[in-house]
């Protein structure tokens, strides 16, 4: 690659160097917003210190575009309908190394640093851990040096706002692109058609779709930063407009809403993220924007590859094109199309190509999340993609029916359609078959998934599985979020090579966790993050809570299978503990929860109204007195997260075995020096081996006995029957204790757990209640606690995104990272 771009000393800028750029922030604010500066709001500064620094980074995306052109580089196009990158500016100063700069201008102009880089709108274009992981992904492919974009969608709101009314969850439209977006640059010339519905026709020997409905995508850019080097990502997010704003036939017969369609069609598409992670998208629009996504993308990339070689022939060997998750899976039959019939390639060549291209991140177990799509609508909207999905199909079945001859249950189970009521296209058959390389994102994960899900593909394609276990920048959830523990590790560990490329330099720590100044110097990290936690509570809720009490942070989407209510039943436990003996010296705990529910999920709302509830009863019990706290932060995102990871004490990662893919909250935490009471599940169990189990409170069926357990019949009813604390927190939900002005309020839920309890907490209970004992042993010894924390953080060098990526780069994209 390209010298210049790899300069190892970028981050070192000389203080003359740091004076001139502060000076030339100071003018361009006065240039930008016409205003000396410290006239200057909050958010002029916002904006103009991204346009500085967007300027930089659009000289160093111009000059990667350029390097890797002339190389005939390979690269890599990260397809995915989400990525929740949060805020940039921070990450972006700390990239150029402009930190210093900034905040000397900024406190010259009597301006806060801090209050300027948060009136920066959270970019929150994803729901959870599969798109922050995409974002962490980006940032990785830069600072490694990967030729790298990412696609996506240019969304007017993401992820919808969380209030609490009540008690009660309401979504509220994220408006984030209100005042602009000054990170963005938009591409007018990168702009592709794409089409819907109409129909094929046949032409000479081959097929040609003839759409009846046209719009045009363009692009807006939105640089990633490499760290420690001039590299830079590129996200492209695609804007759909149409081709024809206006039909002036209808206009001219009064026909106002016939005239404006075409224009309004096209702007639904970038309307909205789909929020909703519980329950299948069945809805057009969805499939219509993850066909823009991938339509646009291949053709933008097909675009670049011919612009450098000239011949769609090399174009597996020089374009990799990952999928995360099914949702760009239409990329299968809409490159076989751009290549057989606009490009003039043969059937057999196109499909090499596809394989040797594509490749495919599963994200989770749950059947209800595997994606489908109606033939019907196909059909409607797409209809030359499902003959090729048919064509494929056919292919596939083809050799399946030669090695199971006779097996036709077999076949059918294998079949990219569903035949099965309403014929459906199933996503995930047709992304393992037209893929190279499918990967789960964690060990336990990914074994499940080739026992499970996909063991029937597993058997005939044993060498497509393999697993990339998930990892987390260092960058913006260790060196960003917790500035007090990075200068520490600065000290104790130097930074050459820096740890934030060089994560595998945190063992260095481990013999250090025997010296007694580290330790303390580890809690006092922490206490100080605890008070800036502290801090926003009063802020966001106006409800003290104690900077010395055990922080347990419970932090994630709520869903049934996260088991926040597992957390709840042993919150009530508590509550009803220190009741009985208020006079015993109990370890104060404050219990944070922050997590969306997606609108249509009734149960998961259902479970942050129970722990408001709950809250409100035992925050104002004067028995409690203070020592055992319920907080309900409102709103979880990326930047939420970056004052909640830094600032626990103990982090909760309690799904039931076998349901969670990876998580990689658990990895933040860790990363931050808090222990993990967790299940032996997804990622948890490879950070428990990296940093010894004897360091975490692991409790739990594992997933084997989870299945054993229900192959031969659970009976929740019995554990209530013979777990005497259990019963009495059950009673004390269900008869109306925490909603005494509607006393049947969590009957229903309590009923669920009893009768059927599909995640298994009460199996759970007794061991977590015991865990959670083990817990309050180790924190009335700080030192000790410090000890394990230290370790814990040890342990952490694996799980950077940066690892993650090495290996997605060599065993599935085929493009080896040097250095
Ligand atoms: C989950 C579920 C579970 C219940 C039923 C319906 C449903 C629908 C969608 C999903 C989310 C699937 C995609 C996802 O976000 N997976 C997450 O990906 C992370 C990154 O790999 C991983 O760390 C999380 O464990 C996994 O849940």
């Amino acid at each position: 690659m390209n010298e210049s771009l790899t300069d190892p000393d970028i981050l070192g800028l000389s203080d003359a160097d740091k004076r001139a750029a502060s000076a030339a922030l100071l003018a361009r604010i006065e240039r930008e917003s016409g205003r000396t500066p410290n006239l200057s709001s909050l958010d002029t500064w916002m904006r103009t210190a991204a346009h500085a620094c967007r300027a930089e980074l659009a000289e160093r995306m111009n000059q990667c575009l350029r390097a890797d052109r002339q190389a005939k580089a390979k690269r890599v196009h990260y397809l995915s309908m989400e990525f929740l990158m949060g805020r940039a500016l921070s990450n972006a100063l700390a990239a150029l190394g402009l930190e210093t700069a900034f905040r000397e201008a900024a406190c010259a102009a009597g301006r806060d640093p801090g209050a300027v880089l948060e009136r920066e709108p959270d970019a929150a274009l994803g729901n959870g851990g599969l798109g922050r992981l995409a974002a962490c992904f980006l940032d990785s492919m830069a600072t490694l040096g990967l030729p790298a974009f990412g696609y996506g969608l240019r969304y007017e709101y993401g992820m919808f706002a969380q209030r609490i009314h009540d008690g009660c969850q309401t979504e509220e439209p994220d408006d984030w692109l209100r005042d602009g977006n000054p990170w963005e640059l938009h591409r007018p010339e990168l702009r592709y058609r794409v089409g819907f519905g109409g129909r094929v026709v046949s032409d000479g020997p081959g097929r040609r779709w003839v759409p009846n409905e046209q719009l045009h995508a363009t692009a807006y850019d939105f640089i990633v930063p490499g760290h420690g080097t001039r590299r830079v990502a590129v996200l492209r997010q695609w804007q759909a407009a149409p081709s024809e704003p206006i039909d002036y036939a209808a206009f001219s017969r009064g026909d106002h809403a016939a005239a404006g369609a075409a224009k309004q069609a096209a702007e639904r598409i970038n309307w909205v993220l789909y929020p909703d992670d519980s329950t299948p998208a069945g809805r057009q629009l969805r499939l219509r924007q993850e066909y823009v996504l991938v339509s646009a993308s291949l053709q933008d990339l097909i675009a670049r590859h011919l612009a450098d070689h000239g011949r769609l022939t090399s174009l597996g060997d020089k374009a990799a094109i990952h999928l995360n998750d099914t949702h760009p899976a239409l990329a299968v039959p809409e490159l076989l199309r751009l290549l057989i019939d606009e490009h003039g390639m043969s059937w057999d060549a196109a499909l090499a190509q596809c394989r040797q291209a594509l490749s495919y991140t599963n994200h989770t177990l749950m059947p209800e999340a595997l994606e489908t799509w109606p033939l019907s609508m196909l059909e409607e909207l797409l209809p030359r993609h499902l003959e090729l999905i048919f064509q494929l199909n056919a292919w596939f079945l083809n050799t399946v029916r030669r090695s199971h001859p006779n097996d036709d249950a077999f076949v059918a189970r294998v079949s990219v359609i569903d035949e099965r009521g309403e014929r459906r296209v199933r996503m995930a058959p047709l992304s393992i078959i037209a893929s190279h390389r499918v990967n789960g994102v964690s060990q336990l994960h990914s074994e499940l998934m080739v026992e499970t899900i996909f063991a029937d593909f597993a058997q005939i394609l044993p060498r497509r599985f393999c697993n990339v276990t998930n990892g987390v920048t260092p960058r913006r959830w260790l060196a960003q979020a917790n500035p007090s523990l990075a200068s520490l590790l600065d000290q104790r560990l130097g930074t050459s090579p820096n740890w934030r490329t060089h994560l595998e330099r945190l063992s260095e720590l481990a013999p250090l966790a025997n010296d007694e100044r580290l330790r303390a110097e580890v809690l006092a990290a922490k206490l100080h993050n605890k008070q800036r936690l502290a801090e926003l509570v009063r802020r966001e809720l106006g409800l003290p809570i104690d900077p010395h009490s055990l922080f347990d942070v419970h932090i994630k989407r709520i869903h049934e299978y996260k088991r926040q209510l597992l957390n709840v039943l042993h919150v009530v436990a508590r509550f009803q503990a220190i009741c009985a003996a208020p006079e015993a010296d109990w370890v104060p705990r404050t219990v944070v929860f922050a997590g969306k529910a997606a609108s249509a999920y009734v149960i998961a709302k259902t479970i942050i109204r129970l722990i408001h509830d709950v809250a409100r009863v035992v925050n104002s019990d004067p028995r409690v007195d203070g020592r055992l706290r319920v907080v309900f932060l409102p709103n979880y995102g990326v930047s939420l997260g970056e004052v909640l990871f830094p600032a626990a004490d103990l982090s909760q990662q309690i799904s039931t075995a076998g349901t969670e893919a990876s998580g990689t909250g658990n990895m933040k935490f860790a990363l931050n020096g808090a222990l993990t009471i967790g299940t032996w599940d997804g990622a948890t169990i490879e950070m428990a081996q990296a940093v010894g189990r004897e360091h975490f409170f692991i409790f739990g069926l594992d997933a084997n006995q989870v299945s054993e357990l229900r192959t031969n019949g659970y009976e929740p009813r019995a554990h209530y029957e013979n777990e005497p604390k259990l019963k009495a927190v059950l009673d004390a939900i269900a008869e109306g204790s925490f909603s005494p002005n509607e006393t049947d309020r969590y009957r229903g839920l309590v009923n669920t757990l009893l009768n059927r309890d599909a995640y298994l907490l009460l199996a759970d209970f007794a061991d977590y209640l015991a865990a959670q004992e083990r817990v309050d042993t180790l924190f009335r010894q700080p030192d000790e606690w410090a000890r394990h924390a230290i370790l814990n953080i040890a342990g952490m060098g694996g799980f950077s995104s940066d690892r993650t990526i090495r290996e997605y780069a060599r065993t599935i994209w085929n493009m080896p990272v040097h250095g």
